[in-house]
């Protein structure tokens, strides 16, 4: 099958972009194959355009009325963040939590046929959505919005095995200037020892041996509707937002039903929902 042309690349280094992990409009067996090797795969045009108007719909009029439960960028304070909610831009919102119970438009897209039908192709025939992990709308503000560093997800998550998937939706354009993901290809299936790693367990960029990782990044550019599906174990980092357009994604986490969240971790803090 012929290679789509490549929509990838980085500002800041050069990217090998792998015309492989760029998929056609459906998802495929072929694509689980390349998830397992990449930890990642982009699926373009995984929601329809009506679909998008009305989760992006949503998500604007609860980011303009700031519905809660929200987080702010000045609660985790990353780089560029406002120091505190009470500085100018404290109250910006980098998330909008449980999107699932926020709204029906929300639920039916994660549990919805698009979504289930790549998951059980990765995770097998029993996939559960966490409440928990990601399950928001995130948002990149044109200011006071913040600098993700490279980190794998599971770091702070807790389940019997190290294999969940997170669904990521775009729901505008997604470039390196508004604070597109870029991912480190193949990283999920590496082992990063103590000293690559700072005290929050995001990879130390002055370490020879993660420069030389993060000189392989992949920034895929997603269209809206484009999704990735990627590893937890799956290296990838955010820029800040220098547009004047406010960037919003989609994000669900899932796990097999035969991979439980340990108990009494915050990982089981909620019941899972079968998709
Ligand atoms: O958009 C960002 O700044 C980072 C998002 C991210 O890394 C995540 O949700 O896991």
């Amino acid at each position: 099958m012929p290679a789509t042309p490549q929509k990838c690349r980085s500002p800041r280094v050069p990217t090998r972009c792998a015309a492989q992990l760029m998929s056609e409009s459906r998802f495929r067996p072929e694509h689980a194959r390349r998830f397992a090797e990449a930890g990642l795969v982009v699926v373009p045009k995984l929601a329809s355009a009506q679909r998008v108007r009305e989760l992006r719909e949503v998500a604007q009029t609860h980011l303009a009325a700031a519905v809660a439960p929200l987080e702010y960028e000045a609660d985790l304070r990353y780089p560029g963040a406002p120091p505190a909610r009470n500085a100018p831009g404290g109250a910006t919102v980098r998330r909008l939590l449980q999107a699932y119970a926020r709204d029906s438009v929300f639920r039916d897209w994660a549990t919805g046929p698009e979504v289930a039908e790549p998951l059980h192709h990765i995770l097998g025939p029993r996939v559960m959505l966490s409440q928990v992990h990601h399950n928001c709308v995130m948002t990149k503000q044109s200011r006071y919005s913040s600098e993700t560093g490279w980190h794998q997800d599971i770091r702070y998550w807790s389940f019997e095995r190290p294999e969940l998937v997170s669904l990521w939706l775009a729901l505008g354009r997604e470039f390196p200037e508004n604070g597109g993901l870029s991912f480190l290809p193949r990283s999920h299936a590496m082992e990063f020892a103590g000293d690559r790693l700072d005290d929050a367990l995001f990879l130390r960029t002055g370490n020879p041996l993660n420069q030389a990782l993060i000189n392989t990044r992949l920034t895929p550019l997603l269209e809206p509707g484009d999704a990735v599906f990627f590893h937890c174990r799956t290296q990838h980092s955010a820029g800040s937002n220098s547009t004047a357009e406010t960037k919003l994604s989609l994000v669900f986490s899932y796990h097999a039903a035969d991979n439980q969240p340990l108990p009494g971790t915050r990982s089981a803090s909620l019941p899972s929902v079968a998709v």
